[in-house]
């Protein structure tokens, strides 16, 4: 076996026929060169992984020259295959690992979905490079190389909320067809919202896109008692797919608020979930988002506070701020049970659990998902690197330089099938399922919804 002469830190990606705007996409800025086998394929590989289609300098051998980390591409070329053999036999001896295959599976089978996503991403269509109806034999071949050991949180993905509240869309759409109009996201998930779309829900930001008498579903994440009014005085028929944990919260804010307190509502700016709270009791309510803002926050009557909060916030920060209200407010009075819900709760000890095992953390959800961007942030608050990808096609190949160990989780809104292709794409060697606790919650469907 020839010694590993390639620096440490080489990484090899293997981009199997037909990802080329995948690749394109992910490693332009780096890209070293196509790693090919000059002897096999006698000239450069021109390269249809740049849409400049500038030529790339094949890389014959990867040895002591070879840049630190850098990014190599080997490229199984449709009608110029490279030496498989060859090429794993480059692999070992560099000491570079293949980075599974980068194949976006989903979109083989979801092309309503992930595809479109994908189109939006690059702005080009999907269909530029298609995916052969069956993949070329040399993409069924493996690397000698394991991939990384993947280890699993559990819970992760979808709770009950967002459980009843894509099921009542569900519901509705095979009960009456579309369109069927919803208000705001359903749930922070563009793979869930681009999926409901294309079997005819039609997503709105505000009821005024909305015809008089139309039927119309409530977000998950809950409306102001204004937009309830709106709706009722426009004579709409309302579906209200509201988790029942944020109604809780809708509840509290009433009781507090019609006490006499003034409520302090923990929570983040501009999200829907906060801005329906909000419209409860505008007038007595006031937004504290950071601990910072505790020291400036005003209150008509020291001695008759109450707080709640958002149900996706991350519990350690939140309770920070909770404990620097009571000491600015010592009569501060809280809700009998907390308001970041189970769900929240249970995803946060899990990728907590994970991320002491793993070198690096992927958390699958959308940028606009609070609860999967607090799972990043408390896995880098742990000092280990965390990235948010919306699917498989977000993953850099640089994060996953020289990490054995790749902790992945999920947010409350991503479907589970995007964490399939990532454990695919990664060709893990191995999943490890770290599960802290078992959920057992399910909310039943408003009655529009239920079968008859
Ligand atoms: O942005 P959020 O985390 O609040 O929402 P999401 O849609 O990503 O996840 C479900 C959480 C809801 C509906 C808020 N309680
Ligand atoms: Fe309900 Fe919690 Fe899920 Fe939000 S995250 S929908 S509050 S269960």
């Amino acid at each position: 076996m020839p010694k590993p002469v390639g620096p440490a830190g080489s990484r090899a990606v293997r981009a199997d026929f037909g990802v080329s705007n995948w690749v394109e996409e992910r490693v332009r800025d780096d890209l070293l060169g196509v790693w090919g086998d000059a002897t096999v394929t006698g000239k450069p590989v021109h390269s249809d992984l740049d849409s400049r289609k500038k030529t790339l300098p094949v890389v014959a051998a990867l040895n002591a020259d070879t840049p630190a980390g850098a990014t190599l591409v080997s490229l199984y070329h449709g009608d110029d295959p490279l030496d498989l053999g060859h090429a794993a036999e480059l692999i070992e001896r560099c000491g570079a690992r293949v980075w599974g295959q980068a194949r976006p599976t989903s979109c083989s089978t979801r092309p309503a979905t992930t595809c479109a996503r994908s189109t939006r991403a690059s702005g080009r269509p999907a269909s530029s490079t298609p995916w052969p109806a069956s993949p070329p034999a040399a993409t069924t071949e493996r690397s000698t190389m394991p991939g990384p050991v993947v280890v699993l949180a559990s819970p992760r993905s979808f709770c009950a909320g967002v459980e009843r509240a894509v099921e009542i869309v569900e519901r509705l759409l095979a009960q009456r067809g579309g369109p069927i109009h919803v208000r705001k996201q359903i749930v922070h998930n563009t793979h869930v919202v681009a999926d409901l779309e294309a079997r005819g829900a039609v997503f709105v930001d505000e009821l005024a896109e909305v015809a008089d008498g139309a039927t119309v579903v409530f977000s998950a994440h809950g409306v102001s008692p204004a937009v309830r009014a709106e709706a009722e005085r426009r004579g709409m028929e309302v579906v209200d797919a509201t988790c029942p944990l944020v109604t809780k919260v809708h509840t509290e804010a009433r009781r507090f608020a019609g006490r006499g307190d003034t409520v302090v509502l923990i929570g983040h700016a501009d999200h829907e979930e906060v801005e329906g709270t909000l419209g409860e009791a505008p007038e007595r309510t006031v937004l504290v988002q950071t601990l910072d803002d505790v020291a400036t926050v005003e209150v008509d009557d020291p001695t008759r506070v109450s707080y709640l909060t958002q149900t996706t916030l991350a519990v350690d920060e939140t309770a920070e701020i909770v404990a620097a209200l009571r000491g600015r407010f010592p009569a501060l009075k809280g809700p009998a049970s907390a308001d970041i819900c189970y769900a929240t709760t249970n995803r946060q000890d899990a990728v907590r659990a994970v991320a002491d095992e793993a070198d690096v953390v992927l958390v699958v959800g959308s940028e606009n998902s609070s609860n999967s961007v607090r799972l990043v942030e408390l896995v880098r608050r742990r000092g280990k690197p965390a990235h948010l990808i919306d699917d498989v096609t977000d993953i850099r190949p640089e994060w996953l330089v020289g990490k054995e160990t790749v902790g992945l989780t999920a947010g409350a809104s991503a479907p589970t099938h995007l964490l399939d292709d990532v454990i695919a794409a990664l060709d893990a060697r191995e999943v490890r399922v770290r599960e802290t606790t078992r959920e057992t919650v399910q909310f039943t469907l408003p009655l529009d919804v239920r079968p008859r």
